[in-house]
């Protein structure tokens, strides 16, 4: 059921230049009271939103309103009538500790903390909570001052002092206008790493990270990230920091990874909490993408924001883009590439794909905790890039420049984000807008004619998008091809209009041929096309093996190197599939061993060359789909890989690991090309490889390698695997974070009677998200062979948790749901039992989050 229209958009008719905020906080009884500044500004009714509120007095300019003078519903409140400029107060009481659904004001380990992106902050306060209306908001909070020591809030702090019960009170005061959801509020016992940073234009900025007792020094790293980001948008993007105190909070029940309220951030612990033991480089490299994430926000989301949450990718999918360059510019950029093209083609290709396709401005929502997607986030971000390379980077910085300058300070759309870029380029980006307005990922067909006698090399080059939810058919988008001709040994061949042996090629209509006419002579080239995967779409080409691996030898785009090599595995694990008494192609087994021991100076990059495609991605391939079946072939293919890089594997693992630990690039691309190793010594399945990973285990020095071991391990059914699950386990039972991760990754190899198991495990815990995700998510979204089994035993498990999961937090069930999406594509078995599971969920009366998913889902 749609309820909320892209076109239904209205300006709210008041503005409120000021609001300030009383809070007494108590855990199951906190009053707020709001004092708000209001001009009438056009025609219509003040009404505010608020859900789950107890009023206790309105007052109109100084006289309290009685009940004939409102109208109450479960979530507005309307004022009858009110002048054109007025002083409106509101006392209501509120319940934090009863706030499961991690919206609004709640209690996360004794301690309060706040959520408000999308709709939190109507859980708090009447107001109109929606993103263009924007004020300065001023706090004050008062607390019993044994149990919360430190009180924090949006901006910079102001009085502060003690009453004489054991309470006292804190101010504190935001100069720049916001909208709710960038409202926060955290009030506990905490320990804080502090530092400073000078701005480039000579400002000094207080930073803190507040985490549990006991762990400050765990928060270093989350530090060192904030301060690099600070630093990279200032030299990028030419952005400082606008308030003297930033501040992040890290909380362990969080529906989400952060949110970048104005100066004061509140992240999941997963995301700022890392010490050399116990985080893996993959940790260390989330924190500082999430941190940078998150930081970015505070031009692109913050100063400016959304008109209304139809704008959502406005700030998201830009916001991503720039994360995804800070790290680029950090560590490894065709590294990054490759990692982001991965996530993209798990999680929004496969969006794209199914029953939950929504264009990156979806024009209708049923639910807005559900717009939070693959399709605003990352294909959102590839939106952006795809424009730096149709306009050329030069126009995409100005335009970008011009943005900053002429949106600060409101609340925007779109349009206005390509305004600035249509004046920096001088080009009409109105088709280019139309990626926004259509789902579905693009198929380009690329084929080729080459003419010896003219040296040209003639490619017909098609585009086609498929049919959507509600879409059935599309217009043509432009698509920007970054492309090169190579010759066999790997150097560009030159052609008539490009400079550096490279060209753009952008396909804007439905078909078009193109002539590249070479400079000099040369045989028939190789075509190196969408290089460094400049345009979000799937590339089809009539290439024989052989032709993919000469391709690959040729390659000069790192990117491509690796693609080239998915695609030719993605076509060897069919054959595999389909053939099941066929051995795996020595050929191309020992073309990628050749290329990972090639590639050994690049640790990370080689590492990558390991991986083959993963089952979520090879489902997008083939209809009906057998997980289990393309599970096996994989397998296969892995053993034979794994033999190839026998010796390697043990060459490279019996050099020591780094030491001393540094999480940088350099270090985490060798401990990366360690576990890829690790990885491919489980890939042997033997029991002189369970004994090998459990002494790799024993003296794996950093987590990283501890946690490849054990991964590896839990398919064997050995004593070694049984040990070393028990002694992880033991080990840092204490350590929430780590063990979300043990619980992880024996859900992500085992079978849906283990995380049945492990559900019911007594540190399972239905009230944090991050252990709920570390068995439900682990296990439906990366163990799609044992999630999608045919006897039903993975839904059913996955059904049974959702359902309990939505009675308290209906966003996290809402995600959880998502893992269904591809069900229509299983074999009949699966495919019936996926639909049963749904259709009970359906029958039980599911939150509205959950329902909009189900509904779209079966729909
Ligand atoms: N902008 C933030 C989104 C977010 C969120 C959305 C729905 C429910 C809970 C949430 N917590 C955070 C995070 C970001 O993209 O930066
Ligand atoms: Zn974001």
């Amino acid at each position: 059921p749609v309820s909320v229209k892209l076109e239904e958009y209205t300006p709210y008719p008041f503005e409120i230049d000021q609001v300030s905020l009383d809070f007494s906080l108590e855990p199951s009884e906190t009053r707020v009271k709001a004092r708000m500044t209001v001009r009438r500004t056009q025609p219509g009714p003040l009404v505010l939103d608020g859900v789950k509120l107890k009023l206790n007095e309105i007052r109109l300019d100084g006289k309290t309103l009685g009940p004939d003078a409102y109208d109450l519903t479960d979530e507005t409140l309307t004022i009858r009538a009110v002048p054109d400029a007025f002083v409106l107060e509101t006392d209501v009481t509120i319940n934090p500790s009863a706030n499961t659904a991690l919206s609004g004001l709640y209690i996360s380990g004794g301690r309060f903390c706040s959520q408000c992106e999308a709709t939190g902050f109507r859980h708090i306060t009447y107001w109109p909570d929606r993103p263009d209306v924007m004020s300065r908001f001023h706090v004050r909070m008062d607390a019993d001052k044994s149990k919360y020591p430190i009180l924090l809030s949006n901006g910079t702090p102001g009085e502060s002092g003690d009453h004489s019960d054991g309470r006292h009170y804190a101010e504190w005061d935001d100069p720049h206008p916001k909208p709710s959801y960038l409202f926060a509020l955290c009030a506990g016992d905490y320990d804080v790493w502090r530092d400073t940073f000078t701005t480039m234009n000579g400002d000094h900025v207080d930073l803190g990270v507040y985490v549990d007792k006991g762990q400050a020094k765990s928060a270093e790293w989350a530090m060192e990230s904030l301060k690099a980001s600070m630093k990279w948008d200032e030299e990028r993007f030419g952005r400082a920091y606008d308030l003297g105190v930033f501040n992040i909070v890290a909380v362990r029940d969080f529906n989400f990874g952060a949110m970048e309220n104005k100066g004061l951030n509140i992240f999941n612990s997963a995301y700022v909490l890392a010490s050399q033991e116990s985080a893996t480089d993959a940790d260390f490299e989330a924190i500082e993408s999430i941190v940078g994430h998150e930081y970015f926000h505070n031009w692109t989301g913050n100063r400016i924001t959304c008109r209304d949450w139809f704008q959502l990718c406005l700030k998201e999918g830009l916001t991503v883009f720039r994360d995804q360059e800070f790290s680029s510019d950090l560590r490894s950029r065709p590294v990054q590439r490759i990692k982001d093209v991965m996530r993209l083609r798990a999680r929004q290709f496969a969006e794209d794909a199914g029953p939950l396709a929504h264009p990156a401005r979806p024009s209708k929502y049923g639910s807005i905790d559900n717009l939070y997607t693959g399709t605003v986030y990352e294909k959102g971000s590839e939106l952006i890039r795809a424009l730096t390379v149709f306009i050329g980077i030069d126009a995409f910085n100005k335009g970008m420049q011009i943005y900053f300058n002429e949106y600060d300070g409101t609340a925007s759309t779109i349009e206005d984000f390509y305004s600035c870029f249509e004046k920096a380029s001088g080009k009409d980006l109105s088709q280019f807008r139309l990626w926004y307005a259509q789902a579905g990922t693009p198929e380009v067909k690329v084929e080729e004619s080459w003419d010896a006698a003219s040296s040209t090399l003639t490619l017909t080059l098609s585009q086609k998008i498929p049919a959507t939810p509600g879409q059935p058919t599309k217009q043509p988008v432009p698509i920007p091809l970054r492309t090169a001709l190579l010759d066999g040994k790997g150097a560009h061949v030159g052609v008539e209009g490009w400079e550096n042996g490279e060209g753009v090629i952008v396909l804007e209509d439905e078909k078009m041929t193109v002539d590249l006419k070479l400079t000099g002579t040369s045989d028939k080239p190789l075509l190196s096309i969408n290089r460094q995967f400049s345009a979000p779409v799937r590339i089809d080409r009539e290439l024989s093996n052989e032709a993919l691996l000469e391709l690959a030898a040729a390659e000069t785009d790192p990117f491509n190197i690796w693609d080239n090599f998915q695609t030719l595995a993605r076509t060897e694990i069919f054959r595999l599939l389909d053939n099941p008494q066929s051995p795996p192609d020595e050929a191309l087994v020992g073309a990628l061993g050749d290329a990972v021991r090639s590639n050994e100076s690049d640790p990370a990059f080689a590492a990558l060359l390991t991986a083959l495609p993963d089952i979520g991605e090879l489902f997008q391939h083939r209809e009906p789909v057998d997980p289990a079946g393309l599970n096996d072939a994989r397998k296969r293919l892995r053993k034979a890989l794994g033999e190839n890089l026998k010796a390697d594997a043990e060459r490279i693992l019996a050099k020591p690991s780094p030491a001393p630990f540094k999480p940088n690039a350099e270090q985490a691309g060798i401990r990366a090309l360690r576990s890829a190793m690790i990885g491919l010594t489980g890939a042997l399945d033997t029991a002189d490889a369970s004994r090998k990973l459990k002494s790799l285990f024993d003296a794996a020095s950093n987590m990283t390698e501890s946690l490849a071991c054990l991964r590896t391990l839990v398919p064997f059914e050995t004593a070694e695997r049984d040990e070393v699950i028990e002694t992880f386990y033991e080990t840092w039972k204490e350590n929430p974070l780590v063990i979300d991760k043990w619980f992880a990754v024996q859900v992500g190899q085992g079978t849906a009677d283990d995380a049945r198991r492990l559900s019911q495990h007594p540190d399972f815990d239905l009230s944090n998200p991050n252990r709920v995700r570390s068995v439900a998510a682990a296990f439906s979204m990366t163990n799609l062979a044992a999630f999608h089994a045919r006897d039903g035993e993975g839904h059913k498990v996955i059904g049974d948790i959702i359902l309990e999961a939505d009675k308290r937090n209906p966003a996290l069930a809402a995600r959880l749901l998502t893992s269904f999406e591809q069900w229509r594509k299983l074999e009949p078995v699966a495919k019936a039992s996926a639909e049963k599971v749904l259709k009970d969920l359906q029958s039980q009366s599911l939150s509205k989050n959950a329902s909009d998913i189900l509904a779209r889902a079966l729909g």
